[in-house]
């Protein structure tokens, strides 16, 4: 193993790079290293100051998360950072790209930090489910202030350089080379002596009012319900504020090695790699190229459509965007420049960005505009005919080489490419609504979808931001595949006295963030209605017949208040039992046991369904798809990882049996479920 630090002199700094791609994380090998550097700079009497740098994409990312859970290699991080700390000639960090979690740590063991403005520095610890253990819950406030740090190590995300200038984190910003600049800084404080050592500075952890805690708890409740990691982070940071520096990291240290060994920090660390790992196709030749995207276009301009537009648009690719009438089209538009007004208020974007988005959009009634198009995204009304028509157009007008997409969210992808020539230039791109926001795209594979194409579809869903998953073509996909079941289930509890509240709120205490109905509501119900008012065969249609059609007209599932909150629905009960009575299915009580057992399980049993046919690459990736599709509460790592880990699987089949009866007919085992339970296997590592 070759030794990732290397050192250099110039003038009197030492400079001590670390080479570790792809990301600098602070390997036992980078740790030694750093340590053996710091010893070799105080030892040379030539050596007046030291910078730390990193080669590559970026400073140290953090400490080496393939490296947790095995036995700990010395030196550990903390040791390494004191070490820094305790140089008795000044070290400068030199940052770029983005420090974080124990790289940030590292550059807090320094006595300085200089950056460049696109730099990001960050402890995303908690996303791991941890927080920062090597001193940074105790050091941060110290530079950087209690409420910065606060907002950093609770929520774990970054803050830009010049954010952390502001705050004291960083003491220059550099423009031009980094280096150079550093150790022009580094000369700068070679004399300059007390050495500004974090851990003990005390000016911005003294006096510090306690109710700033409760205070950031009660502001992010809801972003940190049901979470461990958050709360340990605050209360670390509070520590700093009461204890000197020695005593606050024995509590840190407690808390690290608390939520290390609990379920959720395991379940997030997990889910870190499986994000990643759905971005990779396991079947397609090494050397496949991606096509370039220049252009793209997109049929369409209702909300899914300008959501759709918008991804691009932000990520500086231009749109031409295509209507049948100019009101929808005029309509379509407006909404978007709307939607990124109103982003602008928010500070998410600028008033000059805005103008430069919009600046890439060509909305045109014109279908022929599409001719130049290197992708071309359906985003028409959800009927096959209507598809089928769109791209059968498509296929006489788009150039050869372009990408055909449809953003169908259940329809036969083959069925589409087939009113098409080129079958192997047609994918599925299954946005979540709104597209502009939510990450997941499911990116459906064809069964003549080309190698090339389905590439390129991954690779530009990461560049417009998404979380893309592979899935393959089956009635729903992945995850509206897998709603299915749960749906039916919700309903038939309905009938045999389960209340829409009483099943929402078994979901909202797993951590969901809404139940079925809820999330029906907000869909909207008569999404898929026949809207044939005197057709009424379900409970669904008989809400739909009075115009309960969710949240968008007050009333649902639920009553909504002016300010949209769901209140239980006399009317709805009276239609629940009627229609029980209707069918004869006899009420009675129903157990949060018996809910979780018919509407989550089921779940479990689909996604096993999927991997036995093929419709996903890897269990992980079932996971990805619920996490961002659909809130699932990534402490518990998603429905595969959870059935493996939480309940576990002999549970499952056991609650399913229990209630397979009931179930029925709808209901059928999934024989690798079955399968893997018998045998005490897991779907995930
Ligand atoms: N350790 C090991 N591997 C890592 C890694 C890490 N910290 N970060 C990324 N990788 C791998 C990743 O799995 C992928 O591998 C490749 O690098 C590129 O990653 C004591 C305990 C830095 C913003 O949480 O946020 O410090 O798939 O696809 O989009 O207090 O990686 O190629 O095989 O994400 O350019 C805290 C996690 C750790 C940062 C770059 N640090 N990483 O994004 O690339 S805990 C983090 C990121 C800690 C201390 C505590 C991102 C990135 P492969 P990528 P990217």
């Amino acid at each position: 193993m070759t030794n990732p630090i290397s050192t250099r002199k110039h003038g009197d700094v030492l400079i001590v790079e670390s080479n570790n791609p792809p990301v600098n994380a602070l390997s036992a090998a980078v740790r030694q290293g750093l340590v053996e550097a710091i010893e070799q700079g105080e030892a040379d009497d030539g050596v007046k100051a030291l910078v730390i740098a990193c080669e590559g994409q970026t400073f140290f990312a953090g400490a080496d998360i393939t490296e947790f859970g095995k036995p700990p290699v010395m030196p550990w991080l903390p040791e390494v950072v004191d070490r820094i700390e305790a140089c008795s000639k000044p070290v400068v960090a030199a940052i770029h790209g983005t420090a974080l979690g124990g790289g940030l740590e590292v550059a807090l063991g320094c006595h300085y930090r200089v950056a460049v403005p696109s730099a990001k520095l960050g402890t995303p610890e908690v996303k791991l489910g941890l927080l920062p253990g090597a001193g940074g819950t105790q050091r941060l406030p110290r530079v950087a202030g209690v409420e910065k740090a606060l907002q950093m190590c609770a929520t774990g995300n970054p803050i830009g350089a010049k954010e952390a200038y502001e705050s004291g984190l960083v003491d220059r910003l550099i423009e031009g080379d980094l280096v150079p600049h550093a150790v022009a800084y580094a000369e700068e404080v070679s004399d300059v002596r007390p050495l500004p050592r974090s851990s003990e500075r005390q000016d911005r952890v003294e006096n510090v009012d306690a109710s700033v805690f409760d205070d950031f708890r009660k502001a992010n409740g809801r972003k940190f319900r049901g979470f461990d990691a958050p709360d340990a982070n605050i209360r670390a940071v509070k520590v700093a504020t009461e204890k000197p520096y020695g005593e606050g990291v024995i509590e840190e240290r407690k808390l690290f090695m608390e939520l290390m060994s609990g379920g959720q920090a395991k379940a997030q660390q997990y889910f870190f790699f499986a994000e990643r790992k759905a971005a990779k196709i396991d079947d397609i030749p090494e050397d496949t190229k991606p096509r370039d995207i220049k252009r793209v276009g997109v049929i369409g301009a209702g909300t899914m459509g300008g959501g759709i537009s918008m991804n691009f648009l932000s990520a500086g690719i231009p749109v031409t965007i295509v209507e049948m009438g100019q009101d929808a089209l005029d309509r379509g538009t407006g909404v978007v420049r709307n939607n990124y007004e109103a982003s602008a208020t928010k500070g998410r974007f600028t008033a000059s960005q805005v103008e430069q988005a919009m600046g890439l959009l060509n909305p045109t009634l014109d279908f022929d505009a599409l001719a130049d198009c290197d992708l071309i995204i359906e985003a028409v009304y959800e009927n096959m005919d209507v598809k089928k028509e769109v791209f059968g157009r498509l296929d006489t007008i788009a150039k050869p080489g372009a990408i055909l997409a449809s953003n169908t969210s259940y329809l036969n992808v083959d069925e589409i490419a087939s009113s098409t020539s080129r079958p192997q230039d047609v994918v599925g791109l299954h946005f979540f609504s709104p597209a502009n926001i939510m990450k997941l795209l499911e990116v459906v594979r064809g069964a003549k979808t080309a190698p090339d194409v389905l590439l390129t579809a991954m690779r530009i869903g990461k560049k417009i931001r998404k979380v893309p998953v592979v899935a393959g073509v089956c009635h729903g996909f992945i995850g509206n595949r897998m709603l299915m079941p749960r749906q039916v289930e919700a309903t038939k509890l309905l009938l045999e006295g389960a209340s829409p509240e009483q099943i929402d709120k078994v979901h909202v205490e797993f951590g969901m963030p809404m139940g079925p109905f809820q999330m029906a509501d907000l869909a909207g119900v008569d999404i898929g209605w026949h809207r044939d008012p005197n057709r009424i065969e379900n409970i669904r249609d008989a809400l739909c017949a009075i115009e309960r059609w969710g949240q968008k007209k007050g009333a649902g599932f639920y009553d909504y208040d002016e300010a949209r909150r769901p209140n239980p629905s006399p009317v709805v009960q009276d239609i629940i039992e009627d229609f029980a009575k209707k069918q004869g299915v006899e009420r009675r009580e129903i157990s949060t046991q018996e809910i979780v057992e018919r509407t989550i399980y089921p779940m479990v049993n689909e996604g096993a369904k999927i991997l036995e046919e093929g419709m996903a690459q890897r269990a992980s990736d079932v996971d990805v798809v619920w996490v961002y599709g659909y809130g699932w509460p990534v402490y518990r790592g998603g429905p595969m990882y959870w059935a493996d880990h939480g309940e576990g699987l002999q549970k499952i089949v056991d609650g399913l049996k229990r209630n397979e009866e009931r179930m029925k007919p709808e209901f059928s085992f999934s024989k690798l479920l079955l399968d893997k339970a018998e045998k005490g296997e897991r779907f995930t590592r």
